[in-house]
Parts: structure tokens; sequence; C-alpha cells
């Protein structure tokens, strides 16, 4: 891994134009279970059974006892040194973007500002009759939590499966995407899309990409460096030098 870090460190702080997606794999090191990761996620579910639309339609009160564990799970964690370091990142970087899939909000929380949660963030409620999204850190919102402006159900205000991601934030990504000299991919199996489009789109306009997880991926043999360790450590031995 030395020799990949270390060439990965000369065009990094060299880059003027550099775009990282993250995964749930950079908040592991946070104490939040990953979706595929052994350990999986919830009561045995898989996330598609219980992240989706019809699931919800089907039993609300299921979906918000899963969403109210992984509030109470989250409430309780931090950032890590990992999402610190991309923060580092930005500030050396004069055109930097941060895509997420993670709606956990620790980007956020470390102080990342040129950021896109393309699945939405964990604590805003959307409600499903007047639409209405507001921001709600309550560990646990209830069993069936309404609106107070209109009495409608409310839901988490995240991307399911099965729903479109927001058109505005995905034209966002893949223009990130394709105007970076350098893309990072962090802590994702690259399994869930069109998040694991986006580093072929980056590549095909002739940036470099990288990957940094614990484990090789579908993606490993697409990759220009591949940097296996976990986030929390590599990142910040890449960005170590910049100051
Ligand atoms: C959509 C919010 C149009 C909810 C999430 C082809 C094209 C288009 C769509 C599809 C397609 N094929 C299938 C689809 C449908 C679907 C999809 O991709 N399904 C998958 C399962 C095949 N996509 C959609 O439905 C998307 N919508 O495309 O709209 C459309 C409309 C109708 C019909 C069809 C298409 C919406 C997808 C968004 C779903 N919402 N989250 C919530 O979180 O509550 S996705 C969910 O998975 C999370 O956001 C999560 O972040 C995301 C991706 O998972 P990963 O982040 O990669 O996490 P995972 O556990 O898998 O991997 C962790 C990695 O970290 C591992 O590799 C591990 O090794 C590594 N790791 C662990 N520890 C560390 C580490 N790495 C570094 N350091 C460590 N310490
Ligand atoms: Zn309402």
């Amino acid at each position: 891994m030395e020799k990949g870090i270390n060439e990965l460190k000369k065009v990094i702080i060299r880059a003027k134009r550099v775009t990282v997606l993250t995964g749930a794999g950079i908040s592991a090191e946070s104490g939040v279970p990953t979706f595929r990761g052994s350990g999986g996620l919830w009561r045995n579910y898989e996330v598609t059974d219980v992240a989706t639309p019809q699931a919800f339609a089907r039993d609300p009160k299921l979906i918000w006892e899963f969403y109210n564990w992984r509030r109470d799970l989250i409430s309780k964690v931090t950032f890590n040194a990992g999402h610190k370091a991309l923060v580092e990142l930005e500030k050396h970087v004069n055109d930097f973007t941060l895509i997420t899939q993670n709606v956990d909000g620790l980007h956020r929380q470390a102080g990342s500002k040129r950021l896109l949660e393309i699945h939405g963030n964990l604590w805003e409620v959307r409600c499903t009759k007047c639409g209405v999204v507001t921001m709600d850190r309550s560990k646990n919102m209830g069993q069936l939590p309404t609106c107070t402006a209109c009495g409608g159900i409310l839901r988490p205000n995240v991307i399911w499966f099965g729903e479109s991601l927001n058109p505005d934030m995905i034209h966002k990504a893949i223009e990130a995407s394709q105007n970076c000299e350098f893309m990072l991919i962090v802590g994702t199996s690259g399994i869930v899309q069109p998040a694991a489009s986006l580093a072929f789109q980056a590549k095909a306009k002739g940036a470099l990409i990288a990957e940094i997880n614990i484990e090789q991926t579908p993606q490993s043999g697409h990759m220009d460096f591949v940097l296996t360790g976990p986030a929390g450590e590599i990142l910040p031995m890449l960005v170590e030098d910049f100051n």
C-alpha cells in the first residue's frame, strides 16, 4: 500500500479539480453499521426491504421503527478522522465537490461545505400530504409522526430504492464527476445506482480515479489507484503534507 499512497499523494497535492464519492464505509469507524458488510443492517432486514416506498405504504410503523433505530444510533456517534481529512482536502483544492450516498449527516457535522447528499438526510422529515420538509433531530420521532401543518404522515426525507434522485442533485453530481481531474471513491460497495456510475463518468472524461476500501469491490479493476485499508487511516495520510 506504501507505493500506492505516495503516488496518490503526488497526484492529489497538485490536483485543482477534485471530486469525492463516499458511501457507508467512511462512517463505519464512527460505529455506523454499513448496509452490506458483516452485521448487515437491522433485524435481518435487507435495506432494500425497508428503504422503499412500498414498505412504507405497507407498514409505516415498521419503517419508522427502522429509522428511529438509526436516528438513536447515529445521535450517539460523531464524525471520524476520515470525514475530517475530507474537510482538509476541501480547504486545499480550489474546485472541490464531495458527493455522499450517506444520510447520516456526519460530513456536514465534520464541516464539509461543498457537499451533495444525493440520498437525502436522515435528520430531515417530509410530509407525505403537503410536502413540507423540516429538520428534526429527535432520536425518536414516535410510532407514526404527523405534520403539524396539515396532519399528514411524515416520512424520512431520504431517497428510497425505486425513487428517483432529486434531478438538480444528480445533475450537480454528474457535472462534478465529469469536470474533475481526480476522483476518490471512498467506502462504497459500488452496487447502488446511479451513484455507482459516477466513477465511470469521471474516467470517461479522462480523470484519474482512486478507490479507498477495506476490501476489493466490483469497481477495483477499473481504478487507477486501489488503496486497501480503513478510510479513517488512509485519508489522513493523504492530506498530512498539505499544511
Ligand atoms: C433510481 C437512502 C431511478 C435510504 C439509499 C440501474 C440504474 C438505475 C437504478 C437501478 C439500477 N439497478 C438497480 C436500480 C435500482 C436501485 C439500485 O441501485 N439497487 C441496487 C440494490 C442494485 N437504485 C435506485 O432505486 C435509486 N433510484 O435509480 O431512480 C429509478 C426509479 C424507479 C425504478 C428504477 C430506477 C435510488 C438509490 C438510493 C437508495 N437509497 N439510501 C437510507 O439510507 O435509509 S442507498 C443506501 O445504499 C445508502 O445510501 C448507502 O450509502 C448506499 C450504498 O451503499 P454503500 O454506501 O456502498 O454501503 P455498503 O454497505 O454497500 O458498502 C460499504 C462499503 O464500505 C463496503 O465496500 C465495505 O468494504 C467498505 N468499508 C467498510 N468499512 C470501511 C470501508 N471502507 C473504508 N473504510 C472502512 N473503515
Ligand atoms: Zn403536511
